[in-house]
């Protein structure tokens, strides 16, 4: 018993409550080494906060790694204990009288066991349950002081670390990743000034403009409460029976039928603040902030066919794809860009700032550049960090502050509120993930699961029995809530309505729509046609075809004729009797093909299909170059392991084509060796693998020995018009793979309906 208590000596986070205060972290006289990861220094204290705070980034490391310390467990070389710390003897048998007679009330090992089983699960999210998260860190590129105080602007080179959960909306905690869903992007920012979370989306608009319709929105949209279903899709009766009843939600739509709505990954979708916030300098001035954050590796997206294929092979297939390339050392990377404009600006434009179905457009007020976010850890536990980790609309910093869009005031007020159910209790932010690097101290006490152990007698304020403290910081150092806001133009009292801009559903959905290539233009339509088909009550897929004729004839109509309408509805009546004059009715930046964007394979994943008989040395060559280029290539064959390649070389297929089928890959290589050649052809899965390439139209490379197989997929290296298709390589000409890859995507050989 001796020797086991020498073993197990306490909790070492717990050092200075046993009086083992001295650094070492064992008691005096233990040689029980600690865990190599609870370095000393490594609990966040107010004596060590800035070092955890504004130092310079090092790739793989975060300033949240030594906070997170505190709480991290490590059992290696440990034994298994019950909770109080009580090390178990045996962990497969229960208690019980004799060994076929009954099992003990007493068993309390058994008891606290199964108790604890049982409350593993917290409510999931109500939206927004299906997501992913990684740590990072945000650099800021130049001091903003001009327009804000807020921490992480205050100087060129500052780092702050982040947490960063991506979502889906409508789908469950266990649902798939790649449905057609907005994308949550979240982002928590741990500053020397206190925790400021951006809880953004990957569109820039949202559905309704006002708090008071989000429970509607919601529970449209989510399964059908009768009979729960259909899970991670919007395309069902209840959506459409709402939306199209909302014109005001025409806008989101068009970003909800496009291909926005299908990412390729998160590392490739754009984030957006959505509603105006608002920078406050250290003069009190302040000026309205929209937030874009633009991936360096290009805004891509799947296609449809490709997206519902995807969710049957993987559907962690965007977790995957953020996990891989952080584990990869490929991380992914956004710039933060601002819109910066004035309130009389604003009150100029020809649409409100405070309606968020309405954005800036990027050409009337331009982005500036002011940092770059890069996540590079992956969580250490699912649980603890990406499901408790709790963002809040409410959560800003001194130089920040809200605007007085409707639909933010119910924000503010919602996300603390659902936490509370969620995790439980009003200590969520105890929670070591949702904790502040920066020191909290207040006279908020007690409540569920409080963690804190405050000190002295004194929670109350003013006092003198502590002295004052903890004192009010004063406006210098505080929070400060802009005094003047919006003003009304005339005092109108307290009233439920909305300004007359409010009531222009259609200018900017039509701005959206005309700034796509004609190639999303049809995906558009594609998709309405797709979600309006699934809905079950013919008057509702007219109603929303007789809304879509105020943002687009020609959409409309395309859409009516893909639902088989024979008569096209009259268009819906306008709120709005007069016309809108936009600033703006082309931009370039709303479309994915448009829109500057790098030209990058890295963290693509490209499909290398192998077999026996082929050219071994050829394909090892072509994974070479891709890797060098920080793309991810495989050999994916009939069987995984060994290949009996041609010319003697050892080749191991680490994926089959039925454990990886074709349309998780960005790109496809044949390979040389005819009788590789052959014997791929004799297994069903390569014609699907190559269709499916084909029809996603990606980039695929075909060597002539591969060219009889390719082209009895109805696969050709010319397009009907003549030209070449750019997206298929001939030969064995590597560096124009790798540069049709980088163009992500090969349209000019899509049809509706598909060609093969
Ligand atoms: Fe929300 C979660 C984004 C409108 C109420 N929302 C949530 C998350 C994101 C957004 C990214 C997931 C955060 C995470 O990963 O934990 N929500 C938005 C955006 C909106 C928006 C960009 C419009 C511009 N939301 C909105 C309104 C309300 C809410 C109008 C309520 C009045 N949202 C919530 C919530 C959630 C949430 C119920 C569910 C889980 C949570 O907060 O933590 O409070």
């Amino acid at each position: 018993v001796n020797q086991m208590a020498a073993a197990v000596p306490f909790n070492p986070t717990k050092a200075s409550e046993h009086g083992f205060d001295n650094g070492l972290l064992v008691p005096p006289g233990s040689t029980v080494s600690p865990p190599s990861r609870l370095s000393t220094g490594s609990t966040l204290s107010e004596e060590n906060k800035n070092e955890k705070v504004g130092s310079v980034a090092v790739e793989g490391v975060n300033s949240t790694i030594g906070s997170l310390d505190r709480v991290r467990v490590d059992s290696s070389g440990q034994m298994l204990t019950t909770n109080q710390g009580v090390p178990i003897a045996d962990n497969q048998n229960s208690l019980k009288y004799g060994l076929r007679g009954p099992a003990l009330l007493e068993d309390f090992v058994l008891r606290e066991k199964i108790t604890h089983f049982d409350h593993e699960r917290i409510p999931e999210r109500i939206v927004h349950a299906r997501g992913s998260g990684a740590h990072g860190y945000f650099e800021c590129y130049e001091p903003l002081t001009d327009i804000t105080r807020a921490a992480p602007f205050t100087e060129a080179g500052k780092i702050t670390p982040v947490f960063v959960r991506f979502s889906t909306v409508q789908g469950e905690r266990g649902s798939k990743d790649t449905a057609r869903d907005v994308r949550g992007f979240a982002v928590k920012f741990y500053t020397d000034e206190g925790n400021w979370d951006l809880v953004g989306n990957n569109m820039p608009v949202f559905f309704i403009q006002d708090a008071m319709k989000f429970p509607d929105l919601v529970h449209a949209v989510k399964p059908e409460p009768h009979h729960q279903m259909p899970q991670a899709a919007s395309a069902h009766d209840t959506f459409w029976d709402f939306v199209s009843l909302m014109p005001e939600s025409t806008h989101m739509l068009m970003w909800l039928m496009s291909d926005r709505a299908i990412p390729r990954s998160y590392a490739t979708m754009q984030g957006f603040g959505v509603h105006t916030f608002r920078m406050v300098n250290e003069a009190g001035e302040s000026v309205f902030i929209k937030f874009h954050w633009n991936p360096i590796y290009g805004t891509h997206s799947l296609a449809w066919d490709e997206a519902v294929k995807i969710s049957g092979a993987d559907p962690d297939y965007h977790r995957r794809d953020l996990w891989e390339r952080i584990e990869g050392g490929v991380f992914p990377e956004w710039e933060l860009a601002l819109q910066v404009f004035t309130e009389e600006e604003a009150d100029a434009f020809s649409f409100d700032v405070l309606d968020a179905t309405k954005l800036v457009p990027e050409e009337l007020v331009p982005l500036r550049k002011v940092g770059r976010m890069v996540l590079n850890r992956n969580p250490d536990n699912f649980f603890a960090e990406t499901e408790q980790v709790a963002f809040c609309a409410a959560h800003v910093i001194p130089g920040l502050d809200f605007s007085n869009d409707p639909l933010l005031a119910g924000r503010i007020h919602s996300y603390a509120d659902t936490q509370i159910s969620r995790l439980g209790g009003p200590n969520f932010h105890e929670l070591p993930i949702n904790a502040p690097l920066a020191p909290v101290h207040n006279n908020q006490r007690d409540g569920m699961h409080r963690q804190a152990i405050p000190r002295g007698r004194v929670n109350y304020e003013p006092n003198s029995l502590a002295g004052g403290c903890p004192f009010q910081a004063g406006a210098a150092q505080g929070f400060v809530s802009v005094p003047a806001r919006i003003q009304a133009k005339e005092e109108q009292g307290k009233v439920r309505a909305k300004p007359e801009k409010f009531a222009d559903h259609y200018t900017q959905a039509a701005l959206f729509y005309e700034s796509q290539t004609k190639v999303e233009q049809n995906h558009i339509a594609a998709a309405f046609r797709f979600e309006l088909s699934k809905v079950t009550v013919p008057a509702i897929r007219e109603r929303m075809v007789a809304s879509l004729r105020n943002a687009s004839e020609a959409l409309a109509a395309q859409v009516a004729e893909g639902l088989g309408m024979k008569k096209i509805p009259p268009p819906l009546p306008r709120a709005l009797k007069t016309e809108t004059k936009p600033e703006v009715r082309y931009s370039a930046a709303l479309s994915l093909m448009t829109r500057p964007g790098a030209v990058s394979v890295k963290g693509r994943k490209i499909a290398l299909l192998v077999a026996d008989g082929i050219m071994g040395q050829t394909a090892l060559d072509l994974h070479a170059a891709l890797g060098m280029q920080g793309a991810t290539a495989r050999f994916v064959a009939p069987r995984i392991g060994l290949v009996e390649t041609a010319d003697g070389v050892r080749l191991d297929a680490d994926a089959s084509m039925e454990n990886e089928p074709g349309f998780l890959f960005d790109a496809l290589a044949l390979p040389e060796g005819p009788d590789g050649i052959k014997v791929l052809s004799l297994d069903g899965h390569t014609a699907e693998f190559i269709k499916d390439q084909y029809r996603h139209c990606k980039a695929i490379l075909v060597p002539d020995d591969a060219k009889a197989l390719v082209e009895a997929e109805g696969v050709r290296a010319v397009l009907p018009n003549g030209e070449p298709d750019p997206g298929i390589i001939t030969g064995q000409d590597i560096d124009a793979f790798i540069e049709a890859i980088g163009r992500h995507r090969h349209p000019e050989r899509e049809t509706d309906p598909p060609s093969v």
